[in-house]
């Protein structure tokens, strides 16, 4: 797990996805769910400049989270489920246009959502990939099958550009910091399942409410 100098460590990131399934998978806590995702930035980071454009969204959507947690209604967002349940029932969702409520938890929530979808599917990809992979290729083609969906032309194109300044596959395992290329496999096998459960979850939970689309 974590090193004494408290490297960036992905096993550990991939852990407080684990961390933040409750009720036996059926709910999440929403400070956990940002603190994996506060290491999800740092891992871009880690992965040069390029990506800072990817990081700094992500970046501001955890800290609109963070201040509806700190708010002075942080209880209700304690829970994806008492998230929902809360703003469905005070009307502070928009379910059609931006207007009262341009920055819900829920709309929020589900641009994270979306976008651990991308993250699931590329490192699936790279758990399975031959030492000859392309890192490129494979974000790519996770990118297309995932989030790219939801992007305007002008984000998938400078997406798909940031992709080909990602690092070949070892300097990719070596930044994850687990250890050997083995090592790396193992702990991906082991430890995408929680961000997956942690998906299947909001998925459902979204779907229920018909919050798929939020604009
Ligand atoms: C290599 C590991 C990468 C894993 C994390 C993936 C994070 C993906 C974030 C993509 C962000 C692209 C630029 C921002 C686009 C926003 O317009 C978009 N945000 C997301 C997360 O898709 C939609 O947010 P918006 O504009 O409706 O507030």
């Amino acid at each position: 797990m974590s090193s004494p100098e408290e490297k960036f460590c992905l096993k550990d990131v991939l852990l407080s996805f684990k961390s933040c399934l409750v009720d036996n998978d059926q709910d999440v806590l929403l400070e956990h769910y940002l603190n994996g995702w506060k290491g999800l930035v740092k891992f871009m980071n880690s992965l040069g400049s390029i990506f800072s454009f990817v990081s700094k969204d992500a970046v501001n959507k955890i800290q609109i989270m963070e201040n509806f947690l700190k708010g002075t209604n942080g209880e209700k967002y304690q829970t994806l489920r008492s998230m929902v349940e809360y703003e469905l029932n005070s009307n502070k969702v928009d379910l059609t246009n931006h207007s009262n409520n341009p920055n819900s938890g829920c709309r929020t929530i589900l641009r994270l959502h979306r976008a651990l979808r991308w993250l699931q599917l590329f490192l699936e990809k790279l758990r399975t990939s031959s030492e000859d992979s392309k890192t490129s290729t494979l974000c790519a083609e996770a990118y297309n099958d995932s989030l790219a969906n939801f992007h305007p032309w002008i984000i998938r194109k400078t997406a798909t550009v940031a992709f080909y300044a990602l690092p070949a596959r070892n300097k990719f395992f070596e930044v994850m910091n687990v250890g050997t290329t083995e090592e790396v496999i193992e702990m991906l096998g082991e430890a995408v399942p929680y961000a997956s459960r942690v998906y299947d979850f909001t998925q459902e939970l979204y779907s229920k409410h018909n919050l798929l689309d939020l604009p």
